[in-house]
């Protein structure tokens, strides 16, 4: 993408209706995919920090669609939470830029966009504790269920296809096959295991669930849990909340919330689902979406996490092979380890699957 050259934060934070004085800025958080820093200012002798982002525009091609889906959604979440106590705490808000857009576009081309900082709570690259996973796990499901009663029309979809596994996979034959940076001689058992489970990956989409608006990027590091009470306060990064299958995104909280390890981890020995973060998770959700969810949308939660972590290892896959184009890396093998944990976390999760299966049908 585009580079702001040098990047000038201050210079981006003013374009913003932010009160006060700009103090100082520097890098936030530990996405993938956009660049985020925290930008302070102050106001009336009080430090204020706000939230300043970039936004990817090479993964998401049509910025202006996806922060009128962003205002769209958070305009509704903070109307629903407005009587709650700390009620600009339970959803994000955007800040306006200065002629009164959604988002600022800067002379290189790039997009930005700003949001109230939230103070006294965070996220968490792997979790600590079953209580840490059903709060999680609720604030997801509260999340879908706040927009339920979203008015039409229906969201933009901001990336085509997003959990199309059989799509994601097609995409990761197609790498195989062209093989541009000369890779797959490196990945030879993670060619083979992907291949192998090729016939899995049309069994949600085929299973006729309802469409409804849904998060599609719920790693447990997209939550942000209250440092004094723990509750799952606020759900982050919206760049993807469109319509989709609900089972995704449970799936995606048993991927990123049931192991101990990073999604990088080397050392694949510490790759585990543990089964009292999974009985968390379902019983976290539940407690929020429970209402919401057909029957046949509870029978697929347990597979959802399967299969959502096969479609995470066959993207970070296909990146690897196709030489680093989507995700941000830190080194050579970097999407290669990412995708051993997933296949390893498979793997565990296949030696629990009836176990996990019982657990669901129990609820
Ligand atoms: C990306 O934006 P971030 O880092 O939360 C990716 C997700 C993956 C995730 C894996 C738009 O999420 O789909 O699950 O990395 N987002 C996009 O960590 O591709
Ligand atoms: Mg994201």
């Amino acid at each position: 993408m585009t580079e702001t050259s040098p990047l000038d934060l201050r210079a981006i934070a003013r374009q913003f209706q932010i009160y006060g004085e700009f103090r100082h800025a520097g890098p936030y958080g530990t996405g993938h995919i956009n660049d985020t820093y925290a930008a302070v200012f102050d106001q009336g002798g009080t430090p204020v920090r706000y939230v300043l982002q970039r936004i990817n525009h090479t993964v998401f091609q049509n910025p202006p669609a996806l922060m009128e889906n962003i205002h769209r959604v958070t305009t509704h979440l903070g109307n629903k939470l407005a009587d709650e106590r700390d009620s600009s705490r339970r959803t994000l808000t955007l800040v306006p830029a200065r002629d009164g857009s959604v988002f600022h576009r800067d002379g290189d081309g790039n997009y930005w966009r700003a949001y109230l900082f939230i103070e006294n709570a965070r996220t968490y690259d792997a979790l600590q504790s079953p209580e840490q996973a059903f709060q999680a796990a609720k604030a997801f499901g509260h999340f879908q269920q706040l927009l339920v009663d979203l008015p039409a029309p229906p969201l933009h979809e901001t990336i085509v296809g997003f959990h199309d596994t059989p799509q994601r996979f097609a995409q990761l034959e197609q790498a195989i096959a062209r093989d541009v940076a000369n890779r797959a001689r490196l990945a030879r058992a993670e060619i083979e295991f992907a291949l192998r489970l090729k016939s899995m990956t049309g069994r949600l989409l085929a299973a006729g669930l309802p469409e409804r608006v849904t998060h599609n990027d719920t790693k447990l590091s997209n939550v942000m849990l209250d440092d004094a009470t723990g509750e799952g306060i606020c759900v982050t990064d919206l760049d993807t909340v469109m319509p989709g299958l609900a089972p995704y995104d449970f799936g995606d909280m048993v991927r990123t919330g049931t192991s101990p390890a990073l999604e990088d981890e080397r050392d694949l020995s510490k790759v585990t689902m543990q089964f009292p973060m999974f009985e968390a998770l379902v019983r976290g959700y539940l407690a929020s979406a429970g209402g919401l969810l057909t029957k046949a949308e509870r029978e697929h939660l347990g597979f959802a996490g399967k299969l959502i972590t096969f479609e995470m290892g066959i993207r970070f896959l296909a990146d690897f092979l196709a030489g680093d184009v989507y995700y941000k890396v830190r080194h050579d093998t970097h999407n290669l380890d990412r995708c051993r944990t997933q296949f390893k976390l498979i793997e565990s999760m296949e030696q629990q699957e009836e176990q996990m299966e019982r657990f669901v049908s129990r609820m």
